[in-house]
């Protein structure tokens, strides 16, 4: 049985309990203050009778008792199951359901409260609870406020872990069907992102200024984990705010990590005000990924602060496999390349490799793919190939040099729109259900700022007649309650004829993508 996994991820909680570790507006917190929380609360699952193997869902904003949270189910091989706070009704429901959790942590004012409370939830669920304020007249059966849950004495007998038992979940989008949960074990998890910091000289010298969502692997695994795996300090922001992050840059902070459109509100902070360059120039290391990074955004950054931000490349089911190295030549629009114990392969439709400046599909193989997905075992066998590698979808082509440039995704059906997953059938399956509508597209369109927006096209009921911006009420009102705000289309196009559709009937997105994008 091996430990090293979890031995990693835990060295900093066990060994510098002093270090100062998380903060987070005034409040902050070592390492051991951290892991005592962490132990309290899993004393609590402890006494509700969860065990090692169920799964915890977690609907928090960004705080330290998210971090506590989470530090509580690694030390009791729980698996954490996080939620993007900005899901609505169909996704969460569809998270609970599929993940059969034993319990409901989510925060006192969230949204997701009521939603969570409104659904039908299943067996497996043992309790719901509330963190932040709220009275008790507002409380439900099912209900439990943490500081109630909590145990005054920490769990100080923990279960054994091995590496290979399942750490985390992560729900993501695929072409088809509802999300899917990614299974991570201690092993895929902590090697994915102890190599990549690594790769990066991410230090306990170095102060993260954390301002991602800490629920995807972008702002959770490599944020979150990495400062638990590296042992730095963190100062996590609730919100991304383009002032507040160059602000704390400058006063201390050493990494930066975003999604493209947080460069890109930074840079036109910086273009407005020289002492926020400045302030940002202080960094040591600034990274991109999550979607493509403009190209005149990594020049301009590198005028205004003489920064050449690294970019690197992940998923969900791999964590990150393709990234610049911290000490060698970025080249503009690359990723880089393998992270090293990761192999990256790039083929054609048979499955064969391509040459240099050829673009094909990557593939990843390596010790930080996941194990598959949560009870989808044909999905799971279907996306490896017979020797072992991950298709991710993803299309790039590889330089003589062996940088990485990705070019797209294979499917026009999965969105990036400010570093967020879509899927368009996902939204189509709920707008689907408006009565004036005969048929929908939703589709991507190019964007400046969010990298992709959505666009719909409609086809209206015989009868119907409305303009674009009558659409855009009318879905917007059938998709809100279910859908997260930034799934919800932002352009409409009226096809009273139908969709454009080939010989085969397939729908052409790429013909209305081309359409609505020239508006
Ligand atoms: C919000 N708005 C959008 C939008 N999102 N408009 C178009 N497209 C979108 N995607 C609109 C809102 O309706 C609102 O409009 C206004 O923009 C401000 O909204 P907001 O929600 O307050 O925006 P903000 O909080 O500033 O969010 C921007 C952001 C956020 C960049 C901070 O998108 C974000 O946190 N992205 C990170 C996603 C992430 O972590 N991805 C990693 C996945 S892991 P109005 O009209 O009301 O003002 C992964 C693997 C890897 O991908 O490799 O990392
Ligand atoms: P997710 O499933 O949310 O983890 O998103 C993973 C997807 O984000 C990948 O499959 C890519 O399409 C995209 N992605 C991640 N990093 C980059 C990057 N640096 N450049 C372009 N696309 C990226």
């Amino acid at each position: 049985m091996s430990h090293k996994a979890v031995e990693k991820l835990f060295y900093h909680l066990d060994n510098r309990r002093e270090a100062a570790a998380f903060s987070i507006e005034d409040r902050s917190a070592t390492f051991g203050e951290i892991d005592e929380a962490g132990r309290r609360y899993a004393a609590g699952l402890r006494a509700l009778g969860v065990q090692k193997g169920d799964r915890v869902v977690s609907i928090l904003e960004s705080s330290l008792t998210l971090v506590e949270v989470l530090v509580g189910h690694h030390r009791t091989g729980v698996i954490h199951v996080p939620v993007n706070t900005r899901y609505r009704r169909k996704e969460i429901g569809h998270i609970i359901a599929d993940a059969e959790p034993s319990v409901v942590v989510v925060g006192a004012e969230m949204e997701a409260r009521s939603i969570v409370g409104e659904l039908e939830l299943p067996e497996s669920v043992r309790a719901v609870i509330v963190v932040g304020d709220t009275s008790e007249a507002s409380r439900s059966a099912n209900e439990v406020r943490i500081e109630e849950f909590v145990e005054d004495e920490p769990l100080r007998e923990l279960p054994e872990l091995n590496d290979k038992a399942p750490a985390l979940f992560i729900y993501t989008s695929g072409t088809t069907g509802p999300s899917k949960g990614v299974v991570h074990t201690f092993n895929s998890l902590v090697s994915g992102i102890d190599r990549l910091t690594d790769h990066w000289r991410w230090t306990t010298d170095d102060t993260l200024v954390l301002a991602l969502p800490l629920f995807h692997v972008h702002g959770l695994c490599i944020g979150v984990h990495g400062t638990l795996i590296r042992g730095n300090q963190t100062e996590i922001h609730e919100r991304f705010d383009a002032e507040e992050v160059a602000r704390a840059v400058g006063a201390g902070g050493t990494i930066f990590m975003g999604v493209p459109t947080m460069h890109t509100r930074l840079v036109e902070v910086m273009e407005n005000d020289a002492s926020l360059a400045d302030a940002m120039s202080k960094a040591r290391l600034i990274t991109s990924g999550s979607a493509a990074l403009r190209p005149d955004i990594f020049e301009r950054y590198e005028e205004l602060t003489g920064h050449r931000i690294l970019e690197r490349y992940g998923m969900s089911e791999t964590m990150l496999t393709i990234s610049n190295a911290y000490d060698t030549e970025r080249r503009r629009g690359s990723v880089g390349r393998a992270v090293p114990g990761t192999e990256i392969r790039i083929v054609d439709e048979e499955g064969q490799e391509v040459g240099p400046g050829e673009v094909g599909g990557v593939q990843v193989r390596g010790p930080s793919v996941m194990e598959g997905y949560w009870r989808l075992p044909k999905k799971t066998a279907e996306a490896f190939t017979s020797d072992g590698f991950f298709r991710t979808g993803d299309v790039a082509r590889r330089d003589d040099e062996g940088f990485i440039y990705i070019a797209g995704r294979r499917s026009v059906d999965i969105i990036k729109s400010g570093g967020f997953k879509i899927s368009a059938r996902e939204i189509e399956e709920v707008l689907r259900q408006c009565e004036e509508v005969r048929d929908v597209g939703v589709v991507g369109i190019p964007d400046e700022e969010w990298g992709q927006r959505i666009a719909c096209a409609v086809v209206p009921r015989p009868g119907v007649e409305k303009s674009s911006e009558e659409w855009l009420v009318v879905l917007h009102a059938v998709a809100k309650d279910e859908l997260a705000d930034y799934k919800l289309p932002r352009e409409v196009g009226v096809y009273t004829d139908g969709l454009p559709r080939n010989a085969l009937g397939k729908v052409q997105k790429h013909r209305i993508i081309e359409d609505l994008s020239e508006r």
